[in-house]
């Protein structure tokens, strides 16, 4: 073995044996270095090893795949980020503190935006990494006293993201109902000098209706159970949140991992620091208050068929900002505008129930909005020198909502599931462009890999004319008998041949028992969801009636003053659709991303039962195959499983040859050159190219590795552990 004509002395064996138990203990922490990399049993097992040594975090080259412990681990401390501060990436164990130090490095040596795209299915973990990350940046990146600001700013925008913007599902107890992308902006030394948030569709449906099991938005529970008596009092609220129907109708109003005390003190005080003034709070308040009243508004019917109010409405007036009668009125009525006049047409108990509703939904929905735009004008970037200067660079955190299948899935998880096909889709892209410019960039010949590319499921959903979204915009403008099911209809029509779309009818005229009359099924790249289309017109639709919108105008709520703005109401020209409008930001969002040099990280969920030490080996799999981890892993060992640049390499491997040791002069190829020459490499086993080593097989580098401590060993030097370099 060639170790051995480097190895000196006794201990050889024994040193070997330790590496050799190491490795099988804790598995590989790169899975470029498996030698059966193709085997997915193999992957499995390397992600279980390490899953029992509490190494939640593994590499596919710069890839870092993270498993969900579902425990607090010991590794988030200061310590633990100083060990990775300015520290080579593969010189330490993996880590999300190594992902986050590698991008801020690139971004400050290459001038370049970054991004760091966070995946995986609900309750992976994405939003947990995507906090310990701006974590790592606040501790570790300078600062001054404007700076400290600007980081409390940035961190205590997250409690008040998730009071506002997260609740209780039954896939994740704090589950992200909207999608947020983060900018954190540098300044040219390196300190974080501001930010900017874009969200992406908030599932405002939440506001009115949980399913069984869920939970609205967790900022009501943390109200009602936290706010001090005199807060709930002047808004007519009482502690208990069984008094409320929008909070009651998943018959969960209390969770076990949540303290809705603590979290209220959290977000009050976060609202503060992010400068938020106490008036405003107050008007914030007001209309979280509103919405619970609202929510129990309930209706009579007349004889003459109309409604009207058999709840007290006057507090509501009040938090609302707005005149009794005319709330009211808006409740019970429907403003028709014809040419010759306007008329007053009374609604039905539905119709004024989903007023009341669409009237929640819409306050509560622009409020977060207001919220959103608050918290960017609170991290805007201010250079104090030069004002209408630019920062330096940026880093971009995407952390989306989850894949998600459910029981019954709607409008929303269509939504949800869309917006995960197309950060897939993305994803494949730039790992495969990264790869390829790689190799070419080096000068070394590229094998193309096939891969599974779920593009032609984003076109099936997004395509202009033909694709679903398409489709159902369609029923939304047509007038007349439009409905869900004419929608289903057209879609059987329009797309029904797609490979990828499937409905309870079979070709033969029979029909398919797993999916219902209503329902159509999308085989999403990560599994297969049937979705119901009972309510997609709707919520694609979003209505509010003109009159409700009207009195909104005329609010006297600050906040809502903002929110409903009159130009709205001279506006001829109809809103786009929930679904198309979602389609432009995703299209915004791709392009943004698109621009920057993008980094990973793949979230996994290791049981369904959210508990710690369980191993679902069935639902890894599922997850490992869906995010084309093995994918990933071919393309990156297409030809070359290890690859670095010749300075990182040299720096590690010097000391194996006595004319690289202990410091070489020349150029840095040639160094490396002669390093593995005197190391024994055989011609094929490595490339060359203009500023890395490609190395063909693990077993080549794992040889050198143990060399490297056979001498470490023998000479004395401290030993660097076999773990820290193979965790
Ligand atoms: P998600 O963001 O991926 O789901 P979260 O980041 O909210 O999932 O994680 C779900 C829960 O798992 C958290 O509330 C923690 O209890 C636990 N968890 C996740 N990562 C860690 C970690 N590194 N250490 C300890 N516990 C962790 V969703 O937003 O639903 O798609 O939409
Ligand atoms: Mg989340």
């Amino acid at each position: 073995m060639r170790y051995r004509a480097m190895a000196a002395g006794e201990g050889v064996r024994v040193i070997m044996e330790t590496a050799l138990t190491a490795r099988d203990r804790v598995g590989v922490q790169d899975f470029v270095l498996l030698e059966n990399y193709t085997s997915e049993a193999a992957f499995i097992e390397n992600l279980r090893k390490r899953f029992k040594e509490n190494l939640i975090y593994t590499y596919i080259g710069s890839v870092l795949v993270s498993v969900n412990p579902y425990k607090e681990l010991e590794i988030y401390s200061k310590p633990h980020m100083d060990r990775y501060h300015g520290v080579s990436f593969y010189e330490v164990s993996p880590h999300i503190y190594a992902i986050s130090d590698n991008v801020y490095r690139s971004m400050r040596t290459e001038g370049r935006d970054q991004c760091i795209l966070i995946s995986g299915e609900s309750g992976a973990g994405k939003t947990e990494a995507s906090k310990k990350i701006l974590q790592y940046y606040a501790m570790t990146c300078p600062a001054s006293e404007q700076v400290q600001k600007v980081k409390d700013r940035l961190l205590q925008s997250n409690p008040v993201l998730e009071a506002f913007g997260n609740a209780k599902t039954l896939r994740n107890d704090n589950s992200s109902r909207f999608g947020k992308y983060m900018d954190i902006q540098f300044d040219f030394k390196g300190a974080p000098v501001g930010g900017h948030i874009l969200s992406f569709l908030l599932e405002n449906s939440r506001v009115v209706h949980q399913n069984h099991g869920e939970r609205n938005f967790h900022i009501f529970y943390q109200m009602i159970e936290g706010g001090e008596e005199e807060l709930l009092q002047r808004r007519g609220l009482e502690r208990n949140p069984q008094q409320y129907h929008y909070l009651v109708k998943g018959k969960c109003p209390r969770v076990s991992s949540l303290n809705d005390r603590d979290d209220w003190k959290a977000v009050r005080k976060a609202l503060s620091v992010i400068g938020i003034s106490d008036e405003e709070v107050e008007e914030l308040l007001n209309i979280i208050a509103s919405v619970l009243h609202l929510g129990n508004v309930q209706f009579g019917m007349e004889d003459s068929g109309g409604v009207y109010i058999t709840t007290e409405t006057q507090i509501m007036s009040q938090l609302l900002g707005v005149e009794g009668t005319l709330l009211n009125e808006a409740l019970t009525y429907r403003k028709i505008i014809t040419k010759e006049e306007e008329l007053m047409s009374p609604l039905n108990l539905e119709q004024a129930a989903s007023a009341r509703d669409a009237l929640s939904k819409a306050v509560y929905g622009r409020a977060f909005t207001w919220l959103i735009n608050k918290l960017n004008m609170s991290l805007a970037f201010r250079d104090p020198v030069y004002p209408t200067g630019r920062c330096a660079a940026a880093i971009g955190l995407l952390d989306i909502y989850g894949f998600e299948v459910f029981q019954h899935n709607s409008f929303e998880q269509f939504c949800i599931n869309y917006c995960n096909e197309k950060l897939q889709q993305l994803v494949i892209e730039l790992t495969l462009k990264q790869e390829q410019d790689d190799y070419v960039a080096e000068g070394v010949t590229w094998e193309p890999v096939q891969y599974f590319n779920n593009k032609s499921i984003c076109d099936l959903l997004e395509e202009k004319f033909k694709g679903i979204i398409s489709v159902l915009d369609e029923e939304c403008l047509r007038p007349g008998d439009a409905s869900d099911i004419t929608f289903l209809e057209k879609l059987e029509v329009t797309v029904g041949d797609h490979p990828h779309f499937v409905t309870h009818k079979l070709a033969d005229g029979k029909t398919r028992k797993a999916i219902g009359r209503e329902e159509f099924r999308l085989l999403h790249y990560a599994g297969e969801v049937n979705y119901n289309v009972n309510g997609f017109l709707d919520k694609n639709n979003d209505l509010l009636y003109r009159n409700l919108k009207e009195m909104m105008c005329r609010s006297e709520n600050r906040i809502l003053t903002q929110c409903f703005e009159r130009d709205e109401l001279t506006d001829q020209k109809r809103p786009e659709t929930t679904a198309t409008q979602f389609k432009y930001s995703l299209a915004k969002l791709m392009e943004i991303l698109m621009s920057k040099e993008p980094s990973y990280v793949r979230c996994i969920k290791p049981n369904d039962a959210r508990q710690p030490g369980r191993f679902d080996e069935v639902l890894i799999r599922h997850q490992v195959k869906y995010l084309g981890l093995m994918q990933s892993l071919r393309i990156r060992r297409a030809g070359f499983a290890y690859r670095r640049r010749y300075e990182v390499f040299l720096q590690r491997y010097k000391s194996l040859c006595p004319e690289t040791w202990p410091n070489w002069q020349g150029q840095l190829a040639e160094g490396v050159a002669t390093l593995v020459r005197h190391l024994g490499y055989q011609p094929e086993e490595y490339k060359l190219g203009r500023s890395k080593i490609f190395i063909r097989l693990p077993k080549t580098l794992f040889a050198t590795e143990d060399a490297l401590e056979v001498r470490k060993q023998s000479i004395g030097e401290r030993l660097i552990t076999i773990q820290s370099w193979w965790r």
